[in-house]
């Protein structure tokens, strides 16, 4: 039962939790609006799946495990969400609202039987007033029918990530009095602070309320705004009076104030300014409605040769794009997890955030305000448009929320409208419907942006680009944005990372004068999987720490970038993705879980002033190699400082010291059984230990042999976190040692070109990197070990599908399918193990394939497991042998 009383005070917006006391959100006494969430128990039933209603909190999905399970695809579809609450007599008269931050994609809302209202979109907030529905004489139903279908009139039609269904975001009841700050103009708060100011001596504040009054009189009013500097003295005052009209909504109340001696607003000094409104009735005095608005004064601008200007100071942008989904939760994260991600920015020493590729919780920007990390905010059009009026028309109302809704922020500088929206046109090129379609996609773009502008015209306008210069010559979309971002992923998807420096080159030289932005580069990693010898797209953490590095020196060289954005903060789910990890995209620089990765202490040691020292890879506590003659494994280990230099020692004996390049030094370290503990102590004081437990494999099998897990065909290394177990690259066999004799390291030929591991989904198992790589053509694997008894696992899987989707994300090219039929027989000294081995008749594909078998050496003739083709090649992709 919710019990709606005016007990409390002033509308208690969601506000920063970590950041402010519940004392002061209670402190202003006497003001008439309430608002509090209502995301404590409801029902919810999938519609068509089951009839069963369970209890459950918002913010909720339904796609919080389909979404990472092995059958593919999501359900896409309706939801229904039922509550009782009974209302307090005591706001009987008021105005009742219900606020939703926002629910994925389509909402509709009844209580007790009427129609509420509809919502389209999943990103933006929306309210509906629900006072001449509500009863106080018993229970009201209130019903929330929410439905995250693949409509192609709304945005997104198709992306690289999960579009999690339900009402996600919390849901709000607000009273009001008769006469309030309106709250119906696109979902925003009703009040638009506009601070202009081109120095720091004197700035300009431009204020608009939006009042309704909701009586059957005319509302005779005073409105009262005052500025509080963030030392908190009050800086301006000033009042009015007007007269609202009998069931006038939205009336508009402008006015200005002036203010001397600025406070700027920067990353560094995210000073915040407070604005705050009062309605009052003029006869009697008495407070209707009140507000408090933060804001900043800053100025900023794009130039296409220097890049980017705050308050007259030369910056680079640097910084991520975020999503905001989490595992287990998918978008139904809590405010703690939202504030969480911003304080990683700003600890990294990022000042930019590209919030991608749609609006998130209303935290987001609160706390970007609040640390000082300016943003760019974008609608989900993603991949392409629809070609029809009605596409355009919701386009436009997103653009309009999102814009209203967040138009106060600070820490706002670009709105942004359509991501690398060429990347998969419904026509190709040399299709007659391809030249229409690109007017269409220009034609729409222009709307949004010259919108926007109108909007507002303090701030920039960006298209972010897929590195596909000449299909934006075809839509003909340079000239339409203010800037121009570019995702670029070359040396990921393609090529070599040097081509980054020529494709933009090459585009700066053919449009010099437009403000350039890099707005997304990323490579996936997966912190299982490590290499001595890395590859693009071999999913390993130091390939991702080269493509990185190259990255950054490339962003703070090219002057006429204005700045980066890494793509992506976070590992965030892509339901369609195969990869080192199924359904998720890997190129966070944290991990799902949030544990930073070795290029967000890159980052952080290029860009913030907070002195460290860490190791690289210092989740990576369980390593293996192979010895060499001094029993050792020389590893090089990374380090990362913004310290000038460190000593760093081995088990207490030094190693000598580094010097640090772009915040990176790297040292030879010679591991050697058992603990390595490393200890780095850094000129700035602070200091970084790591204990490596070292598995060393060595090549002359003795009488202490224990175990060897070897990789086939790969030059990765995967950590099994679950069972410590390290699995590290083949060799080729030499007399007296071990490994592979014959055949061949298999690649695999797709539309990123030939790539050194599969990107198909094992299923049944979250080991798929062990699976994901193979020897083709191979005769054996021996291993000289002593005499003993031995358990022998052997490791297939078939790496091909039964049908092959076009990815959002490949680019626009089409998925080569290679399909083989192998077929061999497989025995172990001699005695056949299997006669004819088919590993896609026997398990099905994308299976995987484990046998064991234990075999007894004798008469010093060690281990050989022989293969022998029948129909195309043999292979094998990974094998164990454990003395027993
Ligand atoms: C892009 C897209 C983004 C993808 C990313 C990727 O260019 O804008 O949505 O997730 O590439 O990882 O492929
Ligand atoms: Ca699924």
């Amino acid at each position: 039962m919710i019990k709606l009383t005016t007990t409390t005070n002033t509308k208690t917006r969601k506000t920063l939790l970590a950041l402010c006391s519940l004392a002061a959100l209670m402190a202003t006494p006497d003001a008439a609006a309430v608002k509090y969430s209502i995301n404590s128990n409801w029902n919810f039933q999938l519609d068509g799946v089951d009839n069963q209603w369970q209890t459950i909190d918002l913010p909720h999905t339904w796609n919080a495990l389909d979404a990472m399970d092995d059958t593919p695809g999501y359900y896409r579809g309706k939801g229904t969400y039922k509550k009782n609450f009974r209302l307090d007599k005591a706001t009987e008269g008021k105005r009742l609202f219900l606020c939703f931050e926002g629910a994925n994609q389509e909402t509709s809302v009844t209580l007790n039987g009427h129609e509420v209202g509809n919502h389209i979109g999943g990103y933006t907030a929306f309210n509906f007033d629900i006072t001449p529905y509500v009863r106080y004489d018993g229970d009201n139903t209130l019903v929330v029918s929410v439905d995250n279908k693949h409509n192609p009139a709304i945005p997104p039609l198709s992306a690289d990530f999960t579009f999690f269904g339900g009402i996600y975001r919390d849901v709000y009841l607000q009273s009001e009095e008769p006469v309030h700050i309106s709250i119906g103009d696109y979902g925003s708060n009703g009040v638009y602070v506009t601070p202009l100011c081109s120095n720091a001596s004197e700035g300009t504040v431009n204020v608009e309320v939006l009042v309704d009054n909701f009586t059957d009189n005319v509302a005779e009013v005073e409105y009262r705004h005052k500025i509080i500097d963030p030392k908190g003295r009050e800086v301006a005052a000033w009042k009015d009076k007007a007269k609202i009209k009998a069931g006038q909504k939205q009336q508009s109340l402008k006015s200005q104030a002036k203010v001397r001696n600025l406070d700027l607003w920067s990353p560094e000094t995210p000073k915040l300014y407070q604005l705050r409104t009062e309605i009052v009735d003029a006869k009697s005095g008495k407070i209707l409605d009140s507000q408090t608005e933060q804001f900043g004064f800053r100025w900023f601008s794009f130039d296409p040769e220097k890049g980017f200007f705050l308050n007259g100071k030369r910056m680079k942008l640097v910084g991520v794009n975020r999503h905001q989904d989490y595992p287990q939760m998918g978008y139904a994260a809590s405010d703690e997890h939202q504030i969480r991600d911003m304080q990683l920015i700003k600890d990294m020493g990022g000042n930019f955030l590209r919030v991608s590729h749609y609006p998130q919780d209303p935290l987001v920007l609160q706390m970007c305000d609040r640390l000082g990390i300016m943003t760019s905010v974008e609608i989900p059009i993603v991949n392409a448009v629809t070609e029809t009026e009605e596409f355009l028309q919701n386009s436009l109302e997103m653009q309009r929320e999102m814009i209203k809704q967040n138009y106060n922020h600070p820490s706002v500088i670009i709105w942004a409208y359509m991501n690398e929206v060429m990347l998969v046109p419904p026509y190709r090129r040399d299709d007659e419907r391809y030249k229409p379609y690109c007017q269409e996609v220009n034609r729409q773009a222009k709307a949004i942006d010259s919108l926007t502008r109108q909007m507002d015209p303090n701030r920039y306008t960006m298209l972010p680009f897929n590195n596909d210069m000449r299909a934006y010559d075809d839509s003909d979309l340079y000239d339409v944005p203010m800037i121009v971002g570019w995702n670029m992923y070359p040396g990921w998807y393609s090529g070599n990372c040097a081509d980054l420096e020529v494709f933009l080159n090459e585009y700066h030289s053919k449009h010099p004068n437009r403000p350039t932005i890099m707005s997304e580069y990323g490579a996936d990693c997966d912190t299982r999987l490590h290499s001595d010898a890395p590859e693009r797209f071999d999913y390993t953490i130091e390939y991702s720490d080269i493509y990185h590095e190259h990255y950054l020196n490339a962003l703070k060289e090219l002057d006429y970038l204005a700045g980066g954005a890494i793509w992506n903060l976070v590992e965030f789910h892509s339901e369609g993705r195969g990869n080192a990890v199924p359904h998720m995209n890997l190129k966070g620089i944290v991990t799902k879980d949030r544990k930073p990765k070795n290029v967000y202490y890159l980052y952080k040691a290029n860009f913030s002033d907070e002195p460290f020292v860490k190791f690289a890879s210092s989740d990576w506590t369980n390593r293996a190699g192979i010895l060499d003659e001094m029993d050792t494994y020389n590893q090089q280990v990374k380090i990362y400082s913004n310290a000038t230099a460190a000593e760093v020692t081995l088990n207490g004996n030094s190693l000598g010291n580094v010097t640090f390049d772009e915040g990176t030094a790297t040292i030879t370290v010679p591991l050697t059984q058992g603990v390595n503990r490393l200890v780095a102590t850094a000129s700035n004081g602070t200091t970084d230990q790591l204990d490596i437990n070292f598995e060393g494999v060595p090549t002359t099998l003795g009488k202490d042999f224990a175990s060897m897990s070897i990789l086939l065909g790969s030059n990765r290394s995967f950590t099994d976190p679950k069972t410590g177990v390290c699995w590290i690259p083949e060799k080729p066999y030499e007399k007296g040692s071990w490994g592979y004799v014959g055949g061949e390291r298999a690649y695999v030929r797709n539309w990123a070109g030939n790539l050194p591991a599969s990107d198909i989904d094992v299923l049944g198992t979250d080991n798929d990197p062990m699976f994901q790589t193979c020897r083709k053509g191979l005769e054996s694997f021996r291993a000289d070990v002593p005499d003993g008894n031995y358990a022998v696992y052997l490791y297939w899987a078939d790496l091909t599908k039964e049908k092959y989707e076009r990815l959002a994300y490949n680019l626009g090219n089409d998925v080569i399918h290679e399909e083989s039929e192998d077929k061999f027989g497989v025995s172990v000294n001699g005695t056949p193990l299997m006669e004819s081995l088919d590993v896609r008749a026997e398990v099905g594909r994308q299976r995987p394939l484990v046998v064991r078998t234990d075999v007894e050496v004798t008469d010093g003739k060690g281990l050989s497991v022989d293969f022998t083709p029948i129909k195309g090649q043999t292979n094998l992709h990974a094998i164990r042998i454990v003395k027993l």
